[in-house]
């Protein structure tokens, strides 16, 4: 136990658990090269130092991170919020805390039944055996729902237990149903909606890492609302200002500037923090708007 204590509270710099290789692994570097973080990784891969903030990167599997974490062997990590809820939900021990929903690596856990099974909610699944690795979630599901079914827990290749005639349907990850498909099953029902998470470790952090946490939650938070954000300028009548204001997605109040030599006319600049489509931009010249251009935004700080 003192050993566990010592490990939450000794090093300055902040150690971050990521994964190694998979369907996390490049959208988490991503996120970290966006923030202006660039890694000096060592010969063995496994362990890099952040130049830009003191951070050290293990690199390990998704299933290591949220144990690695909870313990405070780890101060923070990135993984699937299918995989934190089901530690949550199965292990009782000391559990990492979600700080932030990082908006990539999207996935379903469903449901999922034979084709020909003609499925009319989670109650005809009474009675039966459903294969699945996530059986906490899955669990509670059922509870929730009052379904009576059996679980199987499988580590792997959950898609041809009802085939192999071990269950008779199976709650798995899904995301372009290919996999279901493939194995003559069609998704019937969502159990729970995932993305990656940022989580931290139970400990409060104290000093510098303290500084360093902050300032990384920043730059992710920037990374976030700027992913879809558009800086938006248009020339417009000053009378259908109102009309272009309610048209501009997720946007503040814009700015209004005065154009030269105009007096009926004037430029609206604003951050729109929703994604700008082809038919806003219809709509907004429909309303008198001219001149329209949409641009990216590479950072922000709000
Ligand atoms: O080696 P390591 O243990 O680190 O990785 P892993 O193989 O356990 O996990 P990995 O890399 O496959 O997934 C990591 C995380 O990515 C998951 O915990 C989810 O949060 C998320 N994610 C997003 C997915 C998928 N999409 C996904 N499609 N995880 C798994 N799948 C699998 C699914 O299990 C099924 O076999 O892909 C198949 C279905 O894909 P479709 O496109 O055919 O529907
Ligand atoms: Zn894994």
């Amino acid at each position: 136990m003192k050993r566990k204590t010592e490990l939450m509270t000794q090093s300055p710099r902040l150690r971050l658990a990521i994964q190694k290789s998979g369907r996390l692994a490049d959208g988490t570097q991503d996120l970290l090269k966006r923030c202006g973080l660039t890694m000096a990784r060592g010969r063995d891969k496994l362990f890099a130092t952040v130049t830009e903030l003191p951070i050290d990167v293990l690199f390990v599997r998704d299933d290591d991170i949220p144990g690695l974490v909870g313990d405070g062997v780890c101060d923070i990590g990135v993984v699937g919020e299918n995989v934190m809820r089901e530690v949550d939900l199965s292990d009782h021990h000391e559990a990492a805390q979600v700080e932030l929903k990082l908006g990539f690596s999207r996935c379903r856990l469903m449901l999922a039944v034979e084709k020909s099974f003609e499925y009319g909610g989670a109650k005809d699944l009474d009675g039966l055996r459903v294969a699945t690795s996530y059986p906490g979630i899955l669990g509670d599901f059922f509870e929730r729902q009052g379904v009576g079914a059996r679980i199987v827990e499988m580590q792997g290749a959950v898609e041809v237990a009802p085939r192999m005639g071990f269950a008779d349907a199976v709650c798995d990850i899904v995301s372009t149903g290919a996999t279901l498909d493939a194995n003559g099953l069609k998704p019937v029902e969502t159990v729970f909606e995932s993305e990656a998470v940022l989580i931290r470790r139970p400990a409060p952090f104290e000093g510098r890492a303290a500084e360093t946490f902050a300032s990384l939650l920043m730059r992710i938070n920037g990374v976030i609302q700027s992913r879809d954000a558009k800086y938006v300028m248009m020339n417009a009548p000053r009378s259908a200002l109102d009309a272009i204001t309610e048209l501009l997605p997720g946007a503040d109040a814009p700015t209004v500037l005065e154009l030269a030599g105009e007096t009926d006319k004037v430029a609206v600049h604003a951050v729109c923090s929703e994604r700008v489509f082809w038919p806003t931009l219809e709509k907004l010249k429909a309303a008198g708007a001219s001149a329209i251009l949409v641009l990216p935004i590479e950072k922000m700080m709000l």
